[in-house]
């Protein structure tokens, strides 16, 4: 009986030694399984952080190569001569899905001209925070304004475009631009965004004295748009596929003017189509005497009068209703936020 007993007891206590051991060897597992896990969280964290140092250090090299590619870009091309004059570029613009691209083109272009002041004047009633985007990176010294046509004027044909932001333009070169040029000569030259330019065009246009013209190419009905000069040097007339009664039949890239003249007057422009360049230089008041032919007496073409397609306005409803599955998960949806216009 007692053997029994102690048999049992020893089995009672073996049993317990055993659970006990297993439960010991389970808090174990338990504990280096907490321990797993944490070791892998910290190690996603690290991943986690290892990136962001990545992406961060990525972005610094990315500002800091910009800064030396702009500064590369300001000492190859700024003169040291004070007495360089200065050019006003005066960009008229407005919102629209091909606004970025020839915006870019032109940007590109002004890259590579020396002593100019980009005055980027947008028909629209805030700061547009992508063209703000590009004029930052551009590194082009510029003025940003925005100057949105009335409501009235806005729709048909009647109403020039780009009337009011040119004269906001002008309004600023009258208030602001003497901290801009100083004592140094300047001249203000209207660069649509859409056109294509010669870079020589810049080294010629800072020539001017008073007022200069040149030919611009790409003109519906004409082919070119220019003054006829004598061999003499004189003024014979324009050739211009719209003459109506304008005096001055010539394209808005089609000439250039000492800032003093525009200082001189209250030159502005008017809002009927058609009469805008007219109607501006009219109110310069010089004589056809003072006109300096610019682009070797008007046998070259610097600048031509390009026009870009219109772009399809958005990626429309049923576009995206068509890619719905994919949208969400894919980097389209940041795409299509990204190439809309407002
Ligand atoms: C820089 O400016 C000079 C002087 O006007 C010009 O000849 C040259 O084409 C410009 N561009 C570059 C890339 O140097
Ligand atoms: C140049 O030629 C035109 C046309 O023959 C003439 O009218 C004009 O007086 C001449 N000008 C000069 C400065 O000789
Ligand atoms: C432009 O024409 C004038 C005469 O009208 C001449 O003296 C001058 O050399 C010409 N310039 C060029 C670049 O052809
Ligand atoms: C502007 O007016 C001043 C003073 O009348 C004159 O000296 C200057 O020549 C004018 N400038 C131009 C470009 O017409
Ligand atoms: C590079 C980039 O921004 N990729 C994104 C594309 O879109 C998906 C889903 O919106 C994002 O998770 C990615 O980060």
């Amino acid at each position: 009986m007692i053997r029994k007993k102690a048999a049992l007891v020893f089995l009672a206590l073996f049993g317990i030694v055993i659970i006990t051991q297993n439960l010991r060897a389970e808090v174990s597992e338990a504990r280096s399984g907490t321990r797993m896990a944490d070791m892998e969280s910290k190690t996603r964290n690290e991943e986690k952080l290892a990136l962001k140092r990545i992406h961060e250090i990525s972005r610094r090299n990315a500002a800091r190569k910009n800064k030396e590619r702009l500064a590369a870009f300001r000492r190859r091309n700024s003169s040291d001569h004070e007495d360089t004059p200065l050019i006003f570029i005066v960009t008229p613009t407005y919102p629209r899905p091909a606004q970025l691209a020839d915006m870019t083109r032109l940007c590109n272009t002004l890259m590579n001209v020396p002593d100019i002041h980009w005055i980027v004047a947008e028909d629209f009633d805030k700061e547009n925070p992508r063209l703000r985007e590009l004029l930052d990176f551009c590194g082009v010294p510029f003025t940003f304004l925005n100057a949105r046509t009335p409501w009235i004027f806005r729709y048909g044909k009647v109403f020039g475009r780009g009337v009011f932001n040119r004269n906001a333009a002008l309004a600023w070169i009258r208030r602001e631009s003497a901290a801009i040029r100083g004592d140094r000569p300047s001249v203000v030259y209207f660069a649509d965004d859409d056109n294509a330019y010669d870079i020589r065009l810049f080294g010629e246009i800072r020539k001017t004295k008073k007022i200069s013209m040149f030919p611009v190419g790409c003109i519906s009905g004409t082919g070119v748009s220019t003054p006829i000069v004598h061999r003499n040097g004189s003024l014979l007339g324009f050739h211009d596929n719209f003459y109506k009664e304008r005096i001055y039949p010539i394209d808005m890239a089609g000439f250039a003017v000492n800032t003093d003249l525009i200082l001189n007057s209250t030159a502005e422009f008017e809002r009927k189509t058609g009469y805008l360049e007219d109607h501006f230089l009219r109110d310069l008041q010089f004589h056809n005497g003072e006109i300096e032919f610019l682009a070797d007496n008007c046998t070259r073409i610097l600048v031509w009068h390009v026009r870009t397609e219109p772009a399809d306005p958005i990626v429309s409803e049923k576009v995206i209703s068509s890619l719905q599955p994919l949208i969400e998960d894919s980097n389209l949806s940041e795409l299509f936020e990204n190439y809309a216009v407002n």
